[in-house]
């Protein structure tokens, strides 16, 4: 497994033309102009004769476009997700289960925590971070949840807001999946709007009480400490509330249609005693949850896609074996039709994720980009799981394939992290200057 640390920023210096005549497109007719210019810009002339065919699954040739420890990462986790997860996922998913010991072995690949640096963290890169929800999430939406759930809401702001202490005390246990994490925002009435939390933090001598409900949390039931949000006199502070603390419990919420290889829950906190200690010290304002939010977005923009892929490809290869009037339905126009819209958007949210993914490398991607990276990706994910899910026939609407589970997941996807709507009004205001929420 390759731990990798920040990569060196892109070339951005002028190329040096010294005591060349300046080059300009007008002069690159002139064959030594013209291969001075290839030189100066590493191009080779454009290669003639027919490239060889696309690959159905690699359309755009998306590989190409990722350097060696990148795919050497993706490489790994397709692999673990394949042998690990795909075999079980559908019972997974019809008992409603999400075994306790993959947060274990994910942490033993190194994937929890895995874009923070220091305290046991290996300090990946965006893109490797993208990747690897990518393929979490063709494997299913609960696995890439549990992963976004411990690095980005759980264990982010203990590294962003933490101090020296909480940092060394939780992180290094939360990287190995020793300790799993989750994160409680929402309430029952204070979904899209968090600014609304009634649950409450008052001080008590060197103390702090905590009381309130949380509710629709993921890895709730099963976590080991909770990073609460709460209201205090000095504004919204985090809490890093163990959660077998007194006072504190968590239920899973029944009869969900979706996410349900993932526990949900509701926790509620009742008196909840904590030393002075428990509150993260370098945040309180909103500012830091919806700062974990973005880190948490960030990944479903690329995971959306994961799921999405699997459903494209799971109608491909029925429809090139799945017959029906004598023919195979993928010979018929209206299929084809399906399955290019599906190739297509696959490869377009690819390029954005990766686009969005190389801008936060360089510090140049801020929230906004990543909500249309959330926004746009889960959108077209649902509409691809959609479409998948008809050509499939019968079939499609069965755990033995992946795509209704998926289709059902992203009704969750496209609800949580801020749904899609919320994404609308974030980029709106973005574009216009107005907020819209309220
Ligand atoms: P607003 O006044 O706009 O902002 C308050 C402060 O926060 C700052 N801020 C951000 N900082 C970093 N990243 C962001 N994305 C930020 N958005 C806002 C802002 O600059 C300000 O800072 P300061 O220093 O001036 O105080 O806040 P608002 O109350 O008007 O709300 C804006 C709105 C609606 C966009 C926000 O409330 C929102 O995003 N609502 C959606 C709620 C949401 O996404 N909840 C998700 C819960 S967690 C979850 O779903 C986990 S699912 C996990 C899984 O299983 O994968
Ligand atoms: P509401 O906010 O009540 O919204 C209902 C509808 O109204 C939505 O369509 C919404 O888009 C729309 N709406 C709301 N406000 C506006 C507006 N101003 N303009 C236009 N439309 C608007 N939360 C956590 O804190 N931690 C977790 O780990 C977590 N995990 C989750 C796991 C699952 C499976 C699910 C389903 C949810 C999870 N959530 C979690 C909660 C999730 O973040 C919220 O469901 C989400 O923020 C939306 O809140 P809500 O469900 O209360 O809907």
């Amino acid at each position: 497994m390759p731990t990798t640390g920040l990569r060196s920023p892109v070339r951005s210096e002028p190329v040096s033309h010294a005591g060349t005549p300046p080059l300009t497109w007008g002069s690159a007719c002139h064959n030594e102009t013209r291969s001075r210019f290839r030189k100066t810009f590493n191009t080779t002339m454009a290669p003639t004769g027919r490239p060889a065919p696309p690959d159905p699954k690699d359309f755009l040739g998306f590989d190409g476009l990722l350097d060696p420890e990148e795919r050497l990462l993706r490489d790994t986790v397709r692999r673990w997700v394949a042998d690990r997860v795909l075999p079980s996922i559908g019972d997974w998913f019809d008992e409603g289960i999400l075994p306790r010991e993959l947060a274990t072995e994910l942490g033993g690949l190194g994937l929890l925590g895995m874009h923070l640096d220091g305290y046991g963290c290996p300090g990946a890169s965006a893109v490797e971070y993208g990747l690897t929800c990518l393929e979490l999430e063709a494997g299913d939406s609960g696995l890439r949840s549990m992963v976004s759930v411990q690095g980005s809401l759980a264990m982010f702001p203990i590294r962003e807001y933490g101090s020296e202490d909480q940092r060394r005390e939780w992180l290094p246990r939360m990287a190995t999946g020793e300790v799993l994490g989750c994160f409680g925002l929402t309430e029952p009435d204070s979904g899209s709007d968090p600014g609304s939390m009634r649950t409450t933090a008052r001080r008590d001598g060197p103390d702090w009480i905590l009381n309130g409900t949380k509710t629709w949390i993921s890895n709730g039931s099963v976590a080991d400490v909770a990073i609460i949000w709460a209201r205090a006199d000095d504004g919204v502070r985090g809490f890093i509330v163990p959660t077998d603390t007194p006072g504190f419990a968590a239920r899973d919420i029944p009869r969900k249609l979706s996410l349900r290889a993932s526990h949900t829950s509701e926790l509620t906190l009742d008196d909840v005693r904590l030393p002075r200690e428990a509150a993260l010290p370098g945040v309180s304002s909103l500012r830091g949850p919806l700062s974990c939010l973005t880190e948490a977005r960030y990944g479903i923009a690329w995971g959306a896609i994961g799921a999405a892929r699997s459903c494209y490809e799971a109608a491909l290869d029925y429809a090139v074996t799945r017959q029906q009037f004598g023919r195979p339905i993928g010979a018929f126009q209206l299929i084809q039709r399906k399955l290019v819209d599906m190739m297509v958007t696959v490869n377009r949210g690819l390029l954005l994720a990766l686009h969005i993914g190389r801008m936060r490398a360089r510090g140049r991607a801020g929230p906004e980009h990543v909500s249309l990276g959330k926004f746009d990706n889960v959108r077209m994910a649902l509409d691809v799981a959609r479409t998948a899910r008809s050509v499939l026939g019968a079939n499609g609407i069965t755990l033995d394939y992946p795509v209704m589970r998926h289709m059902n997941n992203l009704e969750s996807v496209i609800t949580y992290e801020g749904s899609n709507e919320i994404q609308i009004l974030i980029l709106g205001q973005s574009l216009t200057g107005f907020q819209a929420f309220k």
